[in-house]
């Protein structure tokens, strides 16, 4: 039988900002996977710190903070076969500037930071993710 697993994915302010949500969210759905939960929202600091745990002591952490908490994003679970592994396939690369052309980023983004999206690293980090964005899921 086929396993599937659940993956916590931001469309960050950017990519609603650039009006990309549309665009983003067909390369998930067109590899395969299932659209489970889904909000538009803004986040406030505390929100950002709580998803960010890992990098919150970090320099580049303060203006990552800004940015996504700029303005609204949409935050979604999707569900499918390794959805953490291929959701961080086809997000590429931190850095949109040497993601892979084909990849949201390599094809969408210019920055290290405005980077369009966000997926868990692991199936951990999506369950404490999911916890966050979606308790009641
Ligand atoms: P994400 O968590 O958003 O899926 O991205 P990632 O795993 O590829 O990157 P990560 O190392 O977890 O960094 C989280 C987000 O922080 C911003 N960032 N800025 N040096 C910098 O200025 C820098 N490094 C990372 C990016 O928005 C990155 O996605
Ligand atoms: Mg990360």
């Amino acid at each position: 039988m086929t396993e599937t697993s659940r993956t916590l994915v931001l469309l960050k302010p950017d990519t609603v900002r650039r009006g990309l949500v549309g665009e983003v969210l067909s390369r998930y759905e067109a590899k395969g996977l299932t659209v489970v939960a889904m909000q538009h929202r803004t986040i406030d600091a505390s929100i950002a710190d709580q998803h960010y745990v890992e990098h919150v002591e970090k320099a580049f952490y303060p203006p990552l903070r800004d940015f996504v908490t700029s303005g609204p994003l949409v935050s979604l679970v999707l569900e499918g076969e390794h959805a953490v592994e291929v959701v961080r396939t086809l997000n590429g690369a931190t850095d949109g500037r040497a993601a892979a052309p084909g990849t949201i980023r390599g094809d969408l983004s210019l920055s290290n930071r405005e980077n369009l999206v966000h997926g868990s690293d692991s199936s951990e980090s999506a369950a404490r993710e999911i916890a966050i964005w979606f308790p009641d899921l």
